[in-house]
């Protein structure tokens, strides 16, 4: 059986929707992502269905809760834990103190109990762990997939690849992988760390963010595009960021399902199929569109022009087959948001949370 902690947010639907005739999926989720929405007043774009409609097996528990996590475990006794339950957007962790908390808290405390969890009562389980690209930030180097061959003042080691996080809420995912890297060279249990880039796209059935706090860029330009305004870059637009469509997330889940690690082994892949520029994503929106792109100043504090290069082999050669960036694609995404068009509020558009 799997466990798919995270069951109701944006890739826990979609893998639900796609796989359960496939696997034996037992979904859970505490509606933290809903409640959070409800409390800053933010509307995706069309409502999503209740867990429990979509899901055969399904629970509402709040993993960050011992005896919760501990129990699920000990029941089920999984062969593979999907672990996507965690606090996603970088612009809430920087909100103020007590947001940054909010997202430390909960994800920390929601990765450290699993590990304990599964140590004690379930070892061999396979955890497969949702990271993100942006725990290494954008180094003026290739990255890796996690591991790297060293060599410093002639010496040589096979560490893991520095990482030098945009957010907080980034950095309470560079704490998760360290964990579930220490979890596995000591205790001997099995990882698989995956290193997202942004997702976008929907099939109309997961939540579809636009917003400045949860919506990824790709999904927001295709928003203000139907919508008429004109696209937010940030800055210069010179980000490079990796991504991936939502079906390929799950393909990628699927397929780390279908291959796991021996024991001990802390495994990383890097889940993109493709990047670009913030500004190669807008001008491909508005060559569909024709809407006008506007450089606005950026909230953030990050690189606006730089070096990007990421391998990305690991999930290719356990036979991923990306559903890349065209046309056709976008063309898809702007015909369903335009079915929603009258749905969408324009006052979630502009950024207002600052790094500083
Ligand atoms: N950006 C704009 N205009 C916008 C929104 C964003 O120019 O209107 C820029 C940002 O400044 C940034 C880039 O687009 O350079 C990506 O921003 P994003 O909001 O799409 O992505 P991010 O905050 O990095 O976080 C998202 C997900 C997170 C995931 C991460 C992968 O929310 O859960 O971990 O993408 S990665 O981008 O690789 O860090």
């Amino acid at each position: 059986m799997i466990l798919l902690l995270g069951a109701d947010g944006y890739i826990g639907s979609e893998f639900v929707q796609q796989y359960s005739d496939l696997y034996d999926i037992y979904a859970v989720d505490n509606y933290y992502k809903r409640i959070l929405l409800e409390d800053m007043g933010i509307e995706p774009l069309y409502p999503v269905k209740l867990l429990h409609t979509r899901a055969k097996k399904y629970g509402f528990q709040n993993i960050a809760f011992y005896p919760t996590i501990e129990g699920l475990i000990k029941k089920i006794k999984p062969e593979v834990i999907i672990h996507l339950a965690e606090q996603p957007s970088a612009p809430y962790s920087m909100k103020n103190r007590e947001t940054a908390m909010d997202t430390i808290n909960n994800n920390l405390q929601g990765t450290l109990n699993l590990i304990y969890a599964v140590r004690d009562h379930s070892p061999d389980t396979h955890i497969i762990k949702l990271g993100t690209m942006g725990e290494y930030g954008c180094p003026n180097v290739p990255i890796p997939e996690g591991w790297f061959d060293c060599e410093y003042k002639g010496r040589t080691d096979r560490l893991l690849f520095p990482k030098n996080p945009h957010s907080m809420y980034h950095l309470s995912k560079v704490f998760d992988s360290d964990a579930l890297a220490f979890a596995c060279k000591t205790w001997g249990l099995r990882v698989t760390d995956l290193n997202q880039g942004f997702v976008f796209g929907t099939n109309g059935h997961s939540r579809y963010c636009y917003d400045d706090v949860f919506g990824t860029v790709l999904n927001r330009f295709i928003v203000q595009a139907v919508a008429g305004i004109p696209l937010t870059v940030y800055g210069k637009g010179g980000q490079k960021r990796g991504f991936i469509h939502i079906n390929d997330s799950c393909q990628c889940l699927s397929l780390a399902v279908n291959n796991p690690p021996e024991a001990g082994e802390f495994r990383v892949a890097n889940q993109i199929t493709q990047w670009l520029s913030v500004n190669e994503l807008a001008q491909n929106v508005a060559d569909l569109v024709g809407c006008e792109i506007n450089h606005i100043e950026n909230p953030r504090q990050e690189k606006e022009e730089h070096f990007y290069e990421v391998e990305h082999k690991v999930l290719l050669d356990m036979g991923l087959k990306p559903q890349l960036l065209n046309d056709f694609l976008l063309e898809e995404q702007i015909d369903l948001v335009r079915f929603y068009e009258d749905s969408i509020n324009v006052n979630q558009i502009m950024p207002k949370v600052k790094w500083k």
